[in-house]
């Protein structure tokens, strides 16, 4: 009979094999990001001894004690050279939390720091608290905001599923230990609220998601913008919606800010979802977008469309046909690891370049909110093409006369 220390070590043998397989890029795509085989991180990356009691005295039949149920919607971050996803592990029994998971190099070999982040409450405790954006700001601090989800008590009794959320905010300088500051004050619910990673006109400056209720945008909704005094006191007095939703668009019911944007000397690239309804549900998808570096809340270029949809696995898991983004790390050499959850059950990792996301953003026609529109956008393309095509023959032929006489 295998002993207790046979079957723990065979636990740890294929977990090890799980952590350091190698992650492959995948051949196809559309020349703009790259995806990769295999997720980088699932609810079986969580460590063993988390999940098991590995004590012979307490768990002789060595079962699972503490079940995760997904690793999704990661805040991310270069930090001392790794590369650090603060993830959402969410448990068997549906409560998120945050938990730090490094690689040496961004696409494999993630492997979770030994304990999740104890996250000091605010004044109200919150039932759950997920999808943390970081943003490591000009002022020193490293600042995580994230959604606080409690019971909505006004809710008629009985009714056990209405919730509010609130935009959460905490700071740390070591990713371990966090200091909670206030929820931010605004007149409505809040999710998806991120911190630019600059001052602007000497204030803090946020992109924020209004709401009506905990999951409808309701008459509201659009990625917003706010300026704050003070990250201690935060409060949203005035918000300005700078990328609205449109009907018939991939973000007519919803959409969100991702991580925070990245600078280029273009201007600053966002990373946004969309969400739209259909016969199956809510569809999310990612999409880009940039403004200006003058004035953050000018928008510059607004490609058509998705930038990255639910494929193959990625379509299924507890919450299908979604995907979600709140993390992304721009590399000194100009890559980008676009980390990205699917189905809210695991992570998987993109890489493009800041070059080839500023082109995509810059020369993908807009979305021209018709179909008529789509189809002389499409038409014009194609023209052009056809001529380029024409040109490109007749410099062959020419070329073949040219061989013909040096012959
Ligand atoms: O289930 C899909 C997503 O639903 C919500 O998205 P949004 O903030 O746009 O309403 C969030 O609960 C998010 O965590 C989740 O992935």
């Amino acid at each position: 009979m295998e002993t207790f220390n046979n079957k723990v070590a065979k636990l740890f043998r294929k977990y090890e094999e799980l952590i350091v397989r190698k992650n492959e890029p995948l051949p196809t795509g559309n020349g703009i990001f790259t995806r990769y085989k295999y997720p980088v991180l699932t609810a079986a990356h969580t460590p063993v001894f988390w999940r098991y009691d590995l004590d012979e005295h307490s768990n002789p039949n060595l079962l699972e004690r503490i079940g995760m149920n997904a690793t999704m919607n990661s805040g991310a971050i270069k930090w001392q050279g790794r590369y650090l996803m603060l993830v959402r592990v969410e448990g068997a029994d549906r409560k998120s939390f945050f938990a730090v998971a490094e690689s040496p190099n961004g696409v494999d070999n993630f492997r979770f720091w030994d304990y999740p982040v104890t996250m000091p409450e605010d004044l109200i405790p919150a039932t759950n608290i997920y999808d943390m954006r970081l943003t490591a700001h000009e002022d020193g601090w490293i600042y995580g905001i994230f959604c606080a989800e409690r019971h909505d008590d006004s809710a008629p009794v009985g009714d056990l599923s209405s919730a509010t959320a609130t935009a959460a905010i905490a700071r740390t300088k070591d990713l371990i230990h966090w200091e909670r500051l206030p929820d931010l004050k605004t007149r409505s619910q809040q999710r998806n609220v991120v911190l630019h990673p600059e001052f602007v006109n000497g204030k803090y400056a946020l992109y924020t998601r209004p709401q009506d209720g905990f999951i409808d945008a309701g008459s509201g909704g659009g990625i917003g913008w706010a300026l704050v005094d003070d990250m201690t006191c935060a409060e949203v007095k005035e918000e300005k919606i700078i990328d609205s939703r449109y009907y018939h668009t991939i973000k007519e019911v919803k959409n969100g800010e991702g991580p925070h944007p990245i600078k280029t000397p273009q201007g600053w690239l966002h990373l946004a979802h969309g969400v739209r309804g259909c016969a199956s549900g809510l569809r999310y998808v990612l999409y880009m977008y940039m403004t200006s570096l003058d004035d953050p809340t000018r928008v510059i270029a607004s490609p058509g469309g998705y930038f990255m949809a639910p494929e193959g696995e990625e379509r299924i898991g507890d919450v299908s046909n979604v995907l979600f983004s709140n993390g992304w790390i721009a590399d000194e050499d100009g890559t980008v690891f676009i980390y990205y959850a699917s189905s809210d059950t695991r992570m998987h990792v993109a890489t493009s370049t800041i070059k080839k996301l500023v082109d995509y953003c810059m020369h993908t026609p807009q979305d021209g909110l018709s179909s008529s529109a789509s189809v002389e956008t499409l038409k014009k393309l194609i023209k052009h093409n056809l001529e380029v095509m024409r040109d490109a023959s007749e410099d062959e032929k020419i070329m073949e006369v040219t061989d013909m006489i040096q012959a």
